[in-house]
């Protein structure tokens, strides 16, 4: 699951982050009430990680795992450290008051390579997180690779999740009844019949490559920017993807099941066909309402035009849950959403970049 709010060292893209609560009462309405939609400034914000050398550094792309054992998250990034253009992978591990307790430990550092976007998450049974992220080779071929590390930056070794040509923009999350991990990328191989499709590949607890690639969101138009998340009941992730197919850009979505090597039970389907270009999305999960569902449900966020909008997806047999929800229809230009459900008040949390000037 995506979660890119942190912002990270000076230097990096200057962006006002908003943040949205909906209950989901309030989310099963097709609009939240005004009293909801206002958003509230994510002040006091704080720096997690700034290089302090006399290099430049631009810190980036970051994504975040909780580790409720040691209540600490880990963050990861990429970092162009000395301006060059060449990027590393880095992770640094924050304490639940957001502190870093100790500098970044690299996860892939090597000047012969162009690492960057990672995404992360956390097997909270081995006490590891699987950190993928997109790697540029020489000046052509894009791979998407991928470590175990622990939450002390001990590391297992590197492999390649992924075949062919251009492979970009991973994604990755942890499915703990099968123990196995899903991620997925947008994938431009020149053998595919309409590339960018939307493909996947399963990687087991400790790490080992399951079966093959398949495809997600294979067919014409572009299948772009893939972000999923894991049903945490059961054993089933929602991976949802921007899609061209239909002429503008659109949200579609498919089920992936963690069972045995992973399978596709059903087709994809349409999540949003509104009229526009959706943006890239994210997805998010939570038992909103245990007492009628353990199932829960997904929640699917992306920037469309200058509005963010939300739809709702039934946990159990994915079908769409009411109508698409208006997050934020403040006039300025939107994009990176996050979401994640808090499970304590029940509260769905939207954060996104966004362009409005506080001044
Ligand atoms: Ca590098
Ligand atoms: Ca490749
Ligand atoms: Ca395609
Ligand atoms: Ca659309």
């Amino acid at each position: 699951m995506r979660s890119r709010w942190i912002t990270l060292g000076a230097g990096a893209i200057s962006l006002v982050l908003l943040v949205l609560v909906l209950s989901p009462r309030d989310a099963a309405t097709a609009r939240p009430p005004a009293s909801v939609a206002s958003f509230i400034p994510t002040e006091p914000d704080f720096p997690i990680w700034e290089w302090q050398g006399t290099n430049a550094c631009n810190e980036m792309h970051a994504d975040v795992a909780y580790n409720w054992s040691e209540d600490e998250y880990l963050v990861v990034f990429d970092w162009d450290l000395g301006g060059t253009g060449d990027h590393d992978i880095m992770a640094v591990t924050v304490s639940a008051d957001g502190q870093a307790v100790s500098s970044p430990f690299s996860v892939a550092y090597d000047a012969a390579y162009d690492d960057s976007y990672p995404a992360i998450a956390r097997n909270p049974y081995g006490d590891n997180y699987l950190v993928v992220w997109q790697r540029k080779v020489g000046t052509g071929d894009y791979d998407i690779h991928g470590k175990i590390i622990t939450h002390s930056g001990g590391a297992g070794t590197e492999f390649n999740i992924t075949l062919g040509e251009d492979q970009l923009y991973p994604d990755v999350a942890y499915a703990t009844a099968s123990h196995h991990y899903l991620v997925v990328w947008q994938d431009h191989d020149g053998l595919l019949t309409a590339p960018p499709d939307v493909r996947g590949r399963c990687v087991d607890h400790d790490g080992t490559l399951m079966g093959l690639l398949f495809f997600v969101g294979p067919g014409l138009g572009d299948q772009t920017h893939p972000s999923l998340a894991t049903n945490a009941f059961d054993y089933r992730w929602l991976v949802a993807w921007r899609d061209t197919r239909d002429g503008e850009a659109n949200i579609y979505g498919r089920e992936v099941n963690s069972a045995s090597n992973c399978s596709l039970p059903s087709s994809d389907f349409l999540i949003n066909n509104q009229a526009g270009w959706a943006e890239a999305p994210a997805v998010g999960w939570g038992q909103v309402d245990p007492s009628a569902s353990a199932y829960g449900e997904f929640l699917v966020n992306w920037p469309e035009g200058n509005n963010m909008f939300a739809q709702r997806v039934n946990g159990q047999d994915y079908s769409l849950v009411g109508d698409p929800i208006t997050v934020s229809d403040y006039n300025s230009g939107k994009g990176a959403p996050a979401v994640v459900f808090a499970t304590e008040p029940k509260e769905w949390w939207v954060v996104w970049q966004d362009d409005r000037d506080y001044g």
